[in-house]
């Protein structure tokens, strides 16, 4: 899972990713200025792996981006290769610099509609070749029905993800680099002195957004638990924003989080919402998946409520489900499997 942080020079996204990512190491590739590992902020597969006494605890992981190629690193001639480039993530979080006084709207559509314009003029010179194929009984009219679609939400100004594409369609579009497809959520940097009174809206253009001094975010993601609620306390801010940020980031790509608990290791996965026990167990290993019988479901508040598997079962709280059974956020899985 990538997420990558979008956003006009000096608008805050390395200070984002530092909130994220925290004071580790970082590294640098292509038009990512730093590239680095966001540990989840769940804290349920914490508190299950105590309760387990696990040796091991493994929290969900996302790689995060810095994305320079509409900072500093912008050139409208590579506009191609810094698309390519950013079409590797999975969603966007753009950054609007409120601390310096930008007019919100207009700072986001700046960028906007600078992915907007690589999406059509990918579309168009897409469309010239493919209605010779069509013509040549190459490719189908299906797809050049749907591009033109495409191409007319494009010079409307809106992004490709608002006309809520079937998924047939989307599989016919699946190889298109195209970015305004993307999950994007806006990330409102607001000054420090704002905390509190600043009206932060809830959706810029169907977008959902998060409003944040980060250079605060910044500080408290260098700090233990402790000092951290503190200091949080003393800014006046009741959570830190990275925490509503994960939960927004899973809402919009429409993930769950389960987990599997044992004295080896407790561990946090991800998986699509909707998905199949099944499925979260070919997350788990393959064979695991090939040897399926049943799975050994408890949810995790029934999980903290018994405090262990044995005395969930005892308290009728653990439930056997077969492959069908469509995984619940928080459900804490054990499969049975032959091999
Ligand atoms: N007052 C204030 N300053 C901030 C805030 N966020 C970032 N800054 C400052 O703005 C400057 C730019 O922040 P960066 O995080 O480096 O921004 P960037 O988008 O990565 O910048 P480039 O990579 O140069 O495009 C730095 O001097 C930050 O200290 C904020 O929330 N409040
Ligand atoms: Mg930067």
């Amino acid at each position: 899972m990538r997420l990558t942080i979008i956003g006009n020079q000096q608008s805050g996204k390395t200070t984002l990713f530092q909130s994220l990512v925290g004071p580790h190491m970082s590294r640098a590739k292509g038009y990512f200025s730093h590239i680095g590992t966001f540990v989840s902020k769940d804290p349920r597969v914490f508190t299950l792996g105590k309760l387990m006494n696990s040796r091991k605890i493994t929290p969900v992981t996302y790689e995060v981006t810095d994305f320079d190629g509409f900072g500093t690193l912008w050139k409208e001639e590579r506009s191609g290769e810094i698309v390519q480039e950013l079409n590797t993530s999975d969603i966007f979080l753009q950054i609007i610099p409120a601390f310096r006084n930008v007019d919100i709207g207009e700072e986001f559509d700046d960028l906007n509609m600078r992915l907007i314009f690589s999406d059509l003029r990918f579309v168009e010179r897409r469309l010239e070749r493919l209605e010779k194929e069509v013509k040549a009984k190459k490719a189908s009219l299906k797809e050049l029905d749907l591009l033109k679609k495409i191409e007319n939400t494009l010079l409307e100004e809106k992004p490709i993800s608002s006309l809520n594409l079937s998924r047939d369609e989307l599989k016919l579009i699946s190889g298109y680099p195209f970015i305004t497809l993307k999950p994007r959520i806006v990330v409102i940097n607001i000054d420090e002195t704002d905390i509190g009174t600043f009206e932060c809206p809830k959706r810029i253009k169907n977008f959902p957004v998060i409003c944040s001094p980060l250079s605060v975010e910044k500080e408290i993601a260098e700090l233990e638990d402790d000092e951290r609620k503190e200091l949080l306390k003393e800014y006046g801010l009741n959570d830190s924003a990275v925490h509503k940020l994960e939960e927004t980031i899973l809402r919009e790509l429409g993930y769950i989080i389960f987990y599997t608990a044992g004295e080896k290791e407790t561990r946090a996965w991800l998986l699509k919402r909707g998905a199949s026990v099944y499925e979260a167990a070919g997350k788990i290993h393959s064979d695991i998946q090939k040897g399926f019988i049943r799975a050994e479901v408890i949810h995790y508040d029934d999980f903290v409520h018994a405090g262990n598997h044995k005395e969930a079962k005892n308290q009728n709280l653990m439930h056997l489900e077969g492959k069908d059974y469509i995984v619940r956020d928080g459900d804490v899985i054990n499969i049975r499997f032959s091999i």
